[in-house]
Parts: structure tokens; sequence; C-alpha cells
């Protein structure tokens, strides 16, 4: 593929038939507010998620502002989350005054570390956010336990999740509310957007509250609403999007394949293991790099791939407990040392799409092998 390269490429439906849209789009006069496209992806989501509840938003970030809103959490409560995932799971905790509390993750899944997020449970928590990160399933009945037993929310962020599953069950089904989001670097997106899914029908309505403003209708108002609504355009995107997504992550799943024929016995290199009974996304392809043991620094790699026009991200350094408004906080963690400060230096996600090729797996290669 022609340089640079990059981690992601958004995946793009004909132009004939996006415009053919746009045509129907301009014909109607009906941009937003919940329009006939809109209602068509939802439904369509709903049914390829496998949920009972799934509502469309403008993007990931809001829609997981509202998933943490849904549950009005005492103002100022505790929420464990990782430090290994985008800003947007920290700051959406912020936004809703409530205080993330950092729990380490585990070495070999890189996800949230139940026995760590067991032991940052205080009297003021009042909810778990985990994410299933990269596209590797949380331990979530290590997690639901966990939550049971202290009387706590569970929300998952799965931005990296789309139509996963867990033992057959859909992955948006867990919890008490998953998060999706419809960016153009996932895998599935609407340019930008996100749905909240839950498994309880009767959450619809509440969610749909919180996305349009609490308005129930012309006279009444009865939540504090945002706007999380998407539009006509970005729902044509989702429509013609998502019949590509089996073609693309069939793509995605050789270029795994051919990355692991190299990488897999690499010393000092580990790849994400297989999870028994889980279906995955194919959203990122994370690798970590252990110096001692390969040679060269995970930093080294990335700069020989920049070198050469492949532009590798070091997702998700720094990690949260490194930004402004959450440095200092510490990392509750089972460890003398907690694992996600060591990994931060380590972890690199190699581009990971369909427009891939041959030529550029073999130039990765060469990389990491000479
Ligand atoms: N939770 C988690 C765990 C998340 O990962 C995210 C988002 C969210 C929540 C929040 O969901 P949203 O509110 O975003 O729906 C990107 C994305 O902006 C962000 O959505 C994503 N996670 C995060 C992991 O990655 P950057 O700053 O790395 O994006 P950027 O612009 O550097 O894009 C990466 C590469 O993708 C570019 O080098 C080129 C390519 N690209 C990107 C865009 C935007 C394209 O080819 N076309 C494009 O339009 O954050």
């Amino acid at each position: 593929m022609p340089r640079p390269l990059y981690v992601a490429r958004p995946i793009l439906p004909e132009r004939d038939d996006f415009i053919r849209l746009v045509d129907e789009v301009w014909q109607s006069r009906v941009l937003s507010n919940g329009g006939p496209l809109h209602q068509r992806l939802e439904e369509a989501l709903r049914d390829h998620l496998g949920v009972p509840t799934g509502l469309l938003f403008n993007n990931g970030t809001i829609a997981l502002l509202c998933a943490l809103k849904m549950f009005s959490l005492p103002p100022g409560s505790e929420v464990i989350t990782t430090p290994l995932t985008f800003a947007a799971t920290a700051h959406a905790i912020t936004w809703n005054n409530l205080v993330p509390v950092f729990a380490d993750i585990d070495p070999r899944t890189l996800t949230l570390c139940p026995a760590s997020v067991e032991k940052a449970v205080t009297a003021r928590t009042s909810a778990i956010v985990a994410v299933h990160v990269y596209g590797t399933a949380c331990d979530v009945e290590a997690l639901a336990a966990i939550a049971d037993r202290h009387d706590l929310r569970l929300i998952y962020d799965s931005a990296h999740v789309f139509g996963s599953t867990i033992d057959g069950r859909a992955i948006g089904t867990f919890g008490d509310a998953s998060v999706f989001s419809f960016h153009a670097t996932k895998l599935f997106h609407t340019l930008e957007g996100g749905m909240i899914t839950t498994n309880r029908p009767e959450d619809a309505e509440s969610i749909g509250y919180l996305r349009n403003f609490g308005i129930k209708n012309e006279d009444e108002v009865v939540a504090v609403g945002i706007n999380g609504k998407m539009n006509e355009m970005q729902a044509i995107v989702g429509l013609l999007n998502l019949p590509l997504v089996a073609p693309e992550r069939d793509r995605r799943r050789r270029l795994r394949a051919a990355f692991g024929d190299f990488l897999t016995d690499l010393p000092g290199i580990t790849l994400q293991s297989e999870q028994p009974g889980v279906t995955g996304s194919e959203q990122y392809f994370p690798l970590v790099v252990d110096e001692t043991r390969f040679g060269r620094s995970r930093d080294d790699i990335c700069r020989e791939l920049r070198d050469i026009g492949i532009f590798a991200r070091r997702y998700f350094h720094p990690i949260c407990t490194d930004f402004g408004p959450y440095r200092g906080k510490p990392i509750v963690s089972t460890r003398p040392h907690p694992h996600a400060e060591i990994v931060k230096h380590r972890v690199l996600c190699l581009p990971f799409h369909g427009g891939v090729d041959d030529e550029d797996v073999a130039d990765i290669r060469r990389v990491f092998t000479r």
C-alpha cells in the first residue's frame, strides 16, 4: 500500500451508493432527530450486535457520558477503571462528577485485573468501568462477581469489540450497560458515532431521554439529557458500511495470521493470546516488546517503522495516570509494581486493516527480524 501506512484505515462504501441515499435525504429534508435512516441503522445494529436495547449516539464519548449518567451514581463517588485506555474512558467518569480510581491490568490480557479491582473497592465505590481493550474481552465473570458482592454498577467500554461474542453471547449484553464507538478508526464506523447497549428492553426509554435533552413530548422534559443524537449523514455511512464489516474482518484475520507467522516465536515479543470461547472483533493488533530479551525497545521499533513510512501507534501511552488531570493518582495493584506502568513502555499497535498488503507485511517483518 502507498506510504504513509497508518494504524487504521476506515472502510468506505461506494461513492454512488452514498450519493443515492444522500438524494433521499435531500428529498425528505429530514437531517436529524431520529430520521428514517437513523431508525433503519439502529434496528440493523441491534440485530447485528444481538442486543435487546441499543441506542445510537453521535459519538462514543457522549454515549459513555450518558451510560454513566443512567445510574444516578452519587456525586463524588468512586468509579474503578483501567489506566490503559483512551482518555475518553476516564474523562467520561470525571465529567459525571465522579472520581476515577485506577486499578491495575492483567499482564496476560491487558484488561482490568479483577483482584486489583477488588483491592480498589472502598465504601465510596459506586461503579466499575471496564474496557475490552484492543478487542480482548475482560474477565466478565470475575468482574460481575465483584460488582454483585459490593453492589456496584458494571459498565463496559466496548469501543474495541464490535460484533464480539463470549461463549456465544453478544458482548454488548454483559454488565449493566455497554458502550461502542463508531469512530472513523473503528472496524465499523459512522464517521463519528456510538451506541449504548443493555440487556434490558426497559432501559431504552431512559437512554432515549439522556440522548435527547430529556424531552418526553412537546410539553414535558423529564430528565437532564444532552444532545447525543446521530444525524442522517452518519446513518447513511453506517447503513452502507455494515455489510462491509465481515469482509474487512476476514482481511484482518488473514493479516493477524501473517503477522503471527514471524512474530509468534520472536524472543521478547508477546502477542495477545486467543481467548477460548471469544470471537474477536479484529480491532487492533497490539504486541508487547521486552527490550531486555528482544534487544531493541518498543520505541526503537516504532522509529524504524516510521523511517519507512509505517506509522504504528503506542496505544495507550501515556496512560491515564500520566495525564495532567490524573497525574499522581495511584494505580491500585496486587503486584509490587503496577503492570500498567511497565506495559505502557512496551506496547505497540501495528497497522491493522484491509489496506495492509503483502509488501507492507514483508517490510514490517524485516524491521522485526533484522
Ligand atoms: N473508549 C475507547 C477505549 C476508545 O478507544 C475510544 C476512542 C473511545 C472510548 C471514544 O470513542 P469516540 O468518542 O472517539 O467515538 C483515535 C480516535 O479518535 C478515537 O476514536 C479512538 N478511541 C482512539 C483509540 O484513536 P487518535 O488520536 O489516535 O486518532 P488519529 O486521528 O491519530 O487517527 C489514527 C490514524 O487513523 C491516523 O493516523 C490515520 C487514520 N485515520 C484517522 C481518521 C480520524 C484515517 O485514515 N481517517 C480518519 O478519518 O484517536
